[in-house]
This record gives C-alpha cells, sequence and structure tokens, in this order.
C-alpha cells in the first residue's frame, strides 16, 4: 500500500505535466504541419510552372489551343495538380486543362479547399499573361488531424511508461530504504556495523539514529531487566536462553583456587581479589572453563594430564585449566609489565610506571602462551571468551586472529586514564591495537570509556562513533561499554548476629565491649590510600584527644606483590606509621591501630564487616572497590558507616556514603568523627538506601548485562556471516 500511494506522489504531478505540454504543443503542431504542406504545394507548382514556362509561351504563340490544352492535361496528370489555366494579359481565361473548376477565374479567387499559384509567363521581356496551377488543400486537414492524433498517442503513451517507471522506482526505492532501515534499526544501536557500511543515503541520519537507539537501548536494559531479577538462577537461565550450547572460557591471571602445601597436607586458598570476587559466581553459573596462571605450591599435583581441575573443591561447577609459567616469564609479565607498568599507568596514585624492554618480551609471549591455551580449550570455532583485565591486553587480537568467529568480551578491571597519561606508554599502539581485537570491552563507568575512545582516538587511525560508543579498527568493530560491577547478595542468612560479632570481636581483639571501632580492608597497594588512611586517624585523634582509647582502626592488609620493591616500601611505611601513631597516642586501654598483615578468609572477613563501626575506603584511584560493597552487603543490621573516597568507581553509586578526597587529611578526619558519632537513624537511614541499591545492581546484573550485550553482538555477527555467504555464493553463481 505504501510503495503505491509514494508512485501516486509521483504519477499525479506527471499526469499534470505532460497534459499542460499537450495543451500547449498540440495546436502549436498543428500550425506547424499545415505550413509545411503548404510550402511542399507552393514547391511543387513554382517547379511545374517552371518546366511548363518554354512549352506554353511556344504553343501559346503559335495559338495552338489543341496542344496548350493537351500539355496541360498531361501535366495535370504526371505532377498530380488538380488543375492549370492560362489567363492572358487582359485576364482572360484562354486555356485550361480538362476538368477545371467552375469557380476558379483568373482573378485568383480560389474555390474552398483549393490552392492556387500564379506565375507569369514572359518572352523577350514581353508579358504573355500567367499560368495558375491549382491544387486541393483538403487533404493537408486530414494529414494534420492524423498527426495530432499520433502525437497524442506518443504524449499518452510516455504517460504510461514514465509513470511505471516511476512507481516501479518507487517501489524498490521504498524497498530498499526500509531494508537498510531494518538492517541499521536491528543491529546493535552501540555497534551499529561499521559507519561506512550504512548505505549512502542514510549516512547523514546515521550518528543521529545511534544515538536515539543506543539511548532506547540503555532505557530497554535498565528496565527490562528490573535489576530486583538478577539471581544466580536468572543469570543461569539467560546463559542458557541466550548463549545456548555456546562454551564460555575465562581467562584471567589469578586463578580463583589455589592449591597450597602446607603442614597438615593440601589446602584450598581464595585468593584476596576482586576481580576473583567478580567472576567466580558467574563462572559457577555457566560451568565453562576458567584459563589462569597455576600460581600455588600444589596446583601441579591437583591438575589431570591437562592441567584441569574441576572447582569448586567442594561442590564442583566449572573446570579451572591452570596455565603454567616460569620464575622469569613471571617477573617480567606479571610483576614487571603488568604491576610495574601498566598498573602505576592506569592508577593515579603518584607512582612512576617503569617500562623494560625485557618485561615487555615477556608480556607479549605469556599474553600468547594464555591465547593459545584458549584456542587449545575452544571446543568450537566461535566460543564466548571473557578475558579479565590488565594482564592480558594483547591477548584479544591473538585469539581473535586464530578465532576469527569467537565472541571476546573483555573487562578491564582498573581505571582508563587520560590519553596524555596513557601516552607515556612506550608500547601504546600496540596495546590499543590489541584491545581492539575484543567485541565487546568493558569499564566500572563512563568516565573510563571516555577516556579510552579518547586515548584510540590520539593514537591509533580508527573509526569512532562517541554516541554508539563504537570503535571500528581495521574493519573489525569494538563496542566499548560501562558495566559497573559488583559482588553476590548473601544467599544465606550470617551464622552470627551482629551484636554477637561486636562482642566476639571485641573479646578476640582484647577491646572494651564498647570501643569503637573502624575497619580497613585492602590488598597492601599504595593505590588503597591505606598511609593517608592512618594520617586521617592520627589527625582525627590530635583533634578530638578524648577518643583516645574509645576508638581503633582495625586494618586487614592483605600482603600483595609483595617482591616489588614499591610494595615493600609500602608496606615498611605502613607498619612505620602505625608504630609512630600508636606511640604518639598510647593509652592503657587500646592501641589506635591494631595492623593485621594477613590475608583472611570470607567468613572471617564478614565477622570483621558486620563487627565495625565505621569502614573506611580511603583509595586515591580506585576502578570500583568491592570491599566497600561487601561492607554493605553485610549490615543486615542496617547500621555501620561506610567512609568512602571520591576516587573510586563506587562513589559513582554509593552516594549515601560519607564521601571523602582521601588526599584532604583533615577532610578524612573530620568524616571519621562524624561516622563515629553518627546517630542510629541517619545511619539506618544511608545504610537501607545503600543496601537496596547494592543488593539490584549485583554481580549477577554486572555479568549478565555484559553476556546479553555479548549474544546480541553474537547474533548480529552471524547473521551477518550468513549474508556474507549468500552473497559470496551468489557472485560465485553469476560468474
Ligand atoms: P582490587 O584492587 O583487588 O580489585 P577491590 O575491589 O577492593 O580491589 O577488591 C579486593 C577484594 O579482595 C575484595 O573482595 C576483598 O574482600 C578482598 N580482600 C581485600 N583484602 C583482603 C584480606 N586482607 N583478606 C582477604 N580478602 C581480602 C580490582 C580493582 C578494583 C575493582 C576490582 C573488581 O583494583 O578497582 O573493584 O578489581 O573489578
Amino acid at each position: 500500500m505504501r510503495p503505491f500511494q509514494l508512485s501516486l506522489r509521483f504519477i499525479f504531478p506527471l499526469a499534470f505535466v505532460l497534459g499542460a505540454f499537450a495543451l500547449v504543443m498540440l495546436p502549436l503542431v498543428d500550425e506547424l504541419a499545415q505550413r509545411w504542406f503548404l510550402r511542399d504545394l507552393d514547391t511543387r507548382s513554382q517547379l511545374l510552372a517552371r518546366s511548363l514556362h518554354e512549352p506554353v509561351v511556344d504553343l501559346v504563340a503559335l495559338q495552338d489551343a489543341q496542344g496548350v490544352r493537351a500539355l496541360f492535361d498531361r501535366s495535370v496528370n504526371d505532377a498530380n495538380v488538380n488543375a492549370i489555366a492560362f489567363c492572358d494579359t487582359a485576364g482572360r481565361l484562354v486555356y485550361h486543362s480538362s476538368g477545371y473548376p467552375s469557380g476558379l477565374n483568373c482573378q485568383g479567387r480560389a474555390p474552398a479547399g483549393m490552392r492556387v499559384m500564379e506565375s507569369p509567363l514572359e518572352q523577350d521581356g514581353l508579358v504573355l499573361g500567367k499560368l495558375l496551377i491549382a491544387q486541393e488543400t483538403g487533404f493537408i486537414q486530414r494529414r494534420t488531424d492524423e498527426f495530432r492524433n499520433y502525437l497524442f498517442a506518443i504524449f499518452l503513451l510516455m504517460f504510461v511508461v514514465i509513470s511505471a517507471l516511476g512507481a516501479w522506482i518507487a517501489y524498490w526505492g521504498w524497498q530498499g530504504w526500509m531494508q537498510s532501515l531494518k538492517t541499521l534499526v536491528r543491529r546493535d544501536p552501540g555497534a551499529l556495523g561499521t559507519p561506512g557500511a550504512a548505505p549512502p543515503e542514510f549516512r547523514p541520519l546515521v550518528s543521529d539514529l545511534r544515538a536515539l537507539l543506543h539511548e532506547m537501548n540503555l532505557e530497554r536494559r535498565t528496565q527490562q531487566h528490573s535489576p530486583q531479577a538478577w539471581t544466580p538462577d536468572k543469570l543461569r537461565s539467560l546463559l542458557h536462553d541466550e548463549l545456548a550450547g555456546d562454551q564460555v572460557l575465562v581467562v584471567s591471571n589469578r586463578e580463583p583456587y589455589i592449591h597450597e602445601q602446607g603442614e597438615h597436607g593440601i589446602v584450598v586458598r581464595r585468593p584476596a581479589s576482586g576481580l576473583v570476587t567478580a567472576v567466580e559466581p558467574v563462572m559457577r553459573a555457566c560451568s565453562g572453563t576458567w584459563i589462569a596462571h597455576g600460581s600455588g605450591s600444589a596446583d601441579r599435583v591437583t591438575v589431570d594430564a591437562h592441567d584441569r581441575v574441576p572447582v569448586p573443591p567442594k561442590r564442583p561447577a566449572y573446570t579451572l585449566r591452570r596455565v603454567w609459567l616460569s620464575a622469569d616469564e613471571e617477573r617480567g609479565y606479571y610483576y614487571g609489565f603488568a604491576n610495574e607498568g601498566l598498573w602505576p599507568l592506569c592508577h593515579m596514585a603518584h607512582v612512576r610506571p617503569v617500562f623494560r624492554t625485557s618485561d615487555w618480551d615477556q608480556y607479549v609471549a605469556v599474553n600468547q602462551r594464555f591465547a593459545d591455551a584458549v584456542v587449545a580449550e575452544a571446543h568450537g570455532e566461535d566460543p564466548v571468551v571473557l578475558v579479565q583485565d590488565y594482564h592480558f591486553a594483547l591477548l584479544p587480537r591473538m585469539v581473535r586472529e586464530q578465532l576469527p568467529k569467537a565472541t571476546i568480551i573483555m573487562f578491564w578491571h582498573i581505571p582508563w586514564p587520560n590519553p596524555e597519561s596513557f601516552g607515556i606508554c612506550p608500547w601504546r599502539e600496540e596495546l590499543l591495537a590489541g584491545l581492539l581485537g575484543n567485541t565487546l570491552l568493558g569499564f566500572h563507568t563512563p568516565f573510563h570509556c571516555k577516556n579510552f575512545l579518547e586515548t584510540v582516538d590520539r593514537y591509533l587511525e580508527t573509526r569512532i562513533e562517541h554516541d554508539a560508543s563504537t570503535v571500528s579498527y581495521g574493519g573489525e568493530l569494538t563496542q566499548v561499554e560501562p558495566y559497573p560491577i559488583s559482588i553476590a547478595w548473601p544467599d544465606t542468612d550470617a551464622p552470627l548476629d551482629v551484636v554477637r560479632c561486636r562482642q566476639q570481636l571485641r573479646q578476640s581483639l582484647q577491646l572494651p565491649p564498647l570501643h569503637q571501632l573502624a575497619l580497613g580492608v585492602d590488598r597492601l597497594d599504595y593505590t588503597k590510600g591505606i598511609v593517608e588512611r592512618l594520617q586521617a586517624i592520627e589527625r582525627m585523634l590530635d583533634l578530638h584527644p578524648e577518643m583516645v582509647g574509645r576508638f581503633s582502626l582495625l586494618q586487614v592488609a592483605a600482603p600483595s606483590r609483595s617482591s616489588l620493591d614499591e610494595y615493600q616500601s609500602l608496606e615498611a611505611r605502613v607498619r612505620k606509621l602505625t608504630l609512630s601513631i600508636n606511640q604518639k597516642h598510647a593509652n592503657p586501654v587500646a592501641p589506635p591501630i591494631l595492623l593485621r598483615v594477613e590475608h583472611v578468609d570470607e567468613e572471617q572477613l564478614a565477622h570483621y564487616y558486620r563487627a565495625a563501626d565505621v569502614c573506611l575506603v580511603t583509595s586515591l584511584h580506585d576502578g570500583m572497590n568491592l570491599v566497600a560493597k561487601e561492607f554493605i552487603a553485610a549490615r543486615d543490621d542496617e547500621l555501620g558507616v561506610l567512609i568512602l573516597s571520591q576516587f573510586t568507581g563506587a562513589a559513582r553509586e554509593l552516594h549515601e556514603a560519607l564521601i571523602i578526597n582521601p588526599y584532604h587529611i583533615e577532610q578524612g578526619a573530620q568524616a571519621l568523627f562524624r561516622a563515629l558519632q553518627m546517630p542510629e537513624a541517619e545511619q539506618r537511614e544511608r545504610m537501607r538506601s545503600m543496601r537496596s541499591r547494592v543488593r539490584d545492581f549485583n554481580v549477577y546484573r554486572w555479568a549478565g548485562l555484559m553476556l546479553l550485550d555479548a549474544a546480541r553482538l553474537r547474533r548480529r555477527q552471524r547473521v551477518t556471516e550468513k549474508i556474507h555467504s549468500h552473497s559470496r555464493q551468489a557472485l560465485r553463481r553469476a560468474s
């Protein structure tokens, strides 16, 4: 119906224009045709008169009436005219052909339907009279009518042909437009194919359309998948529905379970890592394979012949495939390039990155080893590969080269710096090209995504669609999106109520029952702002000496990257500062700082969270910070205050925390004092709101949204491949 209406829009004006043209043209053409015919008649008469001139003069001189008449009759027949006559100078009709029309006389007056031409007859300058040649003109009108009819028919035919052609063009044009529009709309709004692939007629619209669709998609993502719905079951059913039968492979440096040789046999340990905390529930839900560095002292003895071990040990749900690294590889790739180079490069903590060529070489080699492991573990040509973190910036492109159809999703767990900061890395182009091997690249916040896109724009020849958040590089498209990471909301009731936890912890730390306790839980890392935290406590005690002996900080710091100088000196600094504060504010009740440099298990950690009055997160720069969310999740009593650095990703979600600038020691001290004095009603109000957010925006949602996007991109990729293969077959058939 629609193309027909479109055609009418074209046909009506065409009919009007052609009709008007015909109206103007037909009388003109009539007149022109008549003139041509008359000119024809005259020419014929002139020629005849010229040929008759001499014989007529001779015969008239001889007064041979019979000869003249015979000549006239012959000429009438030969030249196909109606009549010929000779008039003398006195205007008398002297001779004429037989059948001469009665109404025709020497005055040249022609009867209706006749045209008469007069031609003087002279001999030696003497005028003898004139020749009259008469021809019928009736046929002219007949022929002009015929000509007009033909012309009318031609106009009609033109109208029909042009209308049909116009309707056909309108129909196919409309079909083409609709098809292109549908293709454009069906593509992922964040990744609507390479920009050049859009049909030319849509190019001016593409970015507007993409922006609109992107917005709608974001809205859909937040509305449709109502946050409350994100549970392990929901994630499992999503994996089943959206990635049914597709193999999921995770790659990370850190393994989720470490087997260690203990005094009484092999023990299993879970590392202190935000990454593991976040990805482990996803793997439990999808039963895939997790490829990671086997770093435990008993790791080799617990794997099978293919370096695989089922985990979790008590209730296996997925496979852990271990990759072994030599001491040199670990030093260069992990400690060197990743942790002395990329880690400080991406965190604004004023520690200078160190770049060594030998580290880079190891980084490239280890990325290749893990990429080869992914290819070896893949059952088909298009697995879903979830790559974790900055240890594997090169791996996505390496996997893409071997498995071009794989859906590669990478999550960058740390911040992405601005282009200037990133630009100091000598291998910046290689790293960016590696990351653009991903189908989907996720960061914690929109700000990190923006920094990444700007960095790519600065250092690589790419096409970036900022409104759709896609990068097109070497004919491939990478979607860049924020996916704020979170934790798994505890699904079982805590074994101990908060009151008992408080009592027990204070007892075990030999503190009075009403002693106020703040808690710090971190890897011992310079980005976590532990020194600044201690300084804030010192300042608070300086300002409020009445708190000495009534308040302490329990700082639980997991040793991390301890073989690096920077980390050793941090630990030394933390220990020294602790000692000095404890000496400065020594009292008979309790030291202000209780420092535990140790890794504690999950249960113990939850116990600490529930027993504390305040949790201090003072990172100088942090992608998200899961400790803040774990503290909130543990507080089912809805009490406790979170002090949160403004430089964490978490600060963008947890607005009810006391947000501080950790560099501003005074501000930290004031916030701590305020937290310790905060009435329970206010604590409850803040905590309730944060709890509902963390419960809803949990790690299943994080993984679910990422996997949903991946599934969508995957479907699109499959459809595109089908179309390409069809068109290749069609081309082959045609040639
Ligand atoms: P991390 O830098 O490791 O993570 P964070 O997000 O706070 O930082 O996660 C640390 C995890 O380790 C938490 O689950 C915490 O419980 C655990 N942990 C810390 N100290 C511990 C201890 N002493 N004993 C036992 N467990 C301990 C990186 C990025 C973050 C990002 C996460 C997730 O640096 O910005 O939030 O990945 O993406």
